[in-house]
């Protein structure tokens, strides 16, 4: 055999059997059991059911999602996404957020203030824009453009919040503890195509200009129609660093289920954060369902849950974790 076949071959064959040294049984996509949808953190419950009557009654995938994580972004008493978000350490609402379909259309903004509905910034710059990412001012001028209202997002109680943290002025996002962070949405539908959304004021207390990994396509939401889709919750730093929902969707089409893809992220992340001065308040969690409706939550430390709506359940379930 030439050199060059055998190089070759050796390539091919080590993407056969998984090139995570292990190898996952390929899943069987014959036993789609109907549509349902997956959503980060408590809040996830009532965005799904908006979500879901929105599928139900032929809106489509992409509008369901939409307007699911709507419901977040406009509640004042969720500080971690819109409306009444923590803001950055200068007092400033900064929302990132995007969107993606079955045909690998995204659309997404970054660093966004005064608006309080990101995700359909975010939308728009998918279906009316030839780019996927606009940010800051051009995003800001955009949407004022699309006809969205500019208003202070930022709340009494959010204000109150930032005031209390600047006497301290400690950098350690406490995920988590409000139990209310990201929300990210999947969606797999009646034909099994896949649709996604994500949304976020991002953590709080950042420095003024900094952008999370949810806007990030690949990072805080990735899916290819033909096998499944992921989003993620946490310290965006570390799901960027790792191309998180990327990853996790590439190792489904390795055969992982997504239980198993979302865990060996997961245990990537904590690898390469273990000597890392963030370890200490490091949180990272993962989403995803495969095309043939199976899904799956897995975060880094114990207190990562997901909503659930299909056809039979409406429900929260404890995703698994790495560490008690
Ligand atoms: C960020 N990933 O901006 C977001 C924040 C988050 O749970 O998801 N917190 O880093």
């Amino acid at each position: 055999m030439s050199r060059r076949r055998f190089i070759k071959n050796t390539i091919l064959g080590s993407m056969a059997s998984g090139v995570l040294g292990q190898s996952f049984k390929k899943p069987s996509f014959q036993n789609f059991s109907g549509p349902r949808i997956i959503s980060t953190w408590n809040h996830g419950f009532e965005a799904n059911k908006v979500a879901w009557k929105n599928l139900s009654s032929g809106n489509g995938g992409l509008t369901a999602v939409e307007l699911g994580v709507r419901v977040s972004e406009d509640d004042p008493n969720e500080t971690s996404v819109g409306l009444g978000g923590l803001p950055d350490r200068t007092g400033k609402v900064t929302l990132d957020a995007c969107i993606m379909d079955k045909n690998n259309d995204c659309g997404s903004v970054s660093f966004l203030q005064n608006i309080k509905n990101p995700i359909s910034v975010a939308r728009m710059v998918m279906e009316k824009t030839p780019h996927i990412m606009l940010s800051g001012k051009g995003a800001y001028d955009f949407a004022i453009e699309q006809g969205f209202k500019s208003q202070n997002l930022l709340t009494k109680k959010s204000k109150e919040a930032w005031e209390k943290w600047k006497k301290s002025s400690d950098y350690k996002p406490v995920i988590n503890i409000e139990n209310h962070d990201t929300i990210s949405m999947l969606l797999i539908d009646e034909n099994q195509d896949l649709f996604g959304a994500c949304t976020t004021s991002g953590a709080a207390w950042k420095i003024h200009g900094r952008v999370g990994d949810s806007p990030i396509i690949g990072a805080g939401l990735f899916l290819d129609n033909d096998i499944g889709a992921a989003a993620a919750t946490g310290l965006g730093e570390a799901v960027i660093r790792t191309s998180g929902s990327a990853m996790v969707v590439e190792v489904m089409r390795q055969g992982a289920s997504p239980l198993e893809a979302c865990k060996e992220i997961v245990n990537r992340i904590s690898k390469i954060h273990k000597n890392r001065p963030e370890w200490e308040y490091l949180q990272v969690g993962f989403i995803a369902v495969n095309k043939q409706g199976e899904h799956a939550g897995y975060s880094l430390k114990k207190g990562f849950n997901y909503a659930l709506h299909d056809t039979k359940n409406q429900k929260m379930i404890d995703a698994k974790y790495e560490i008690e």
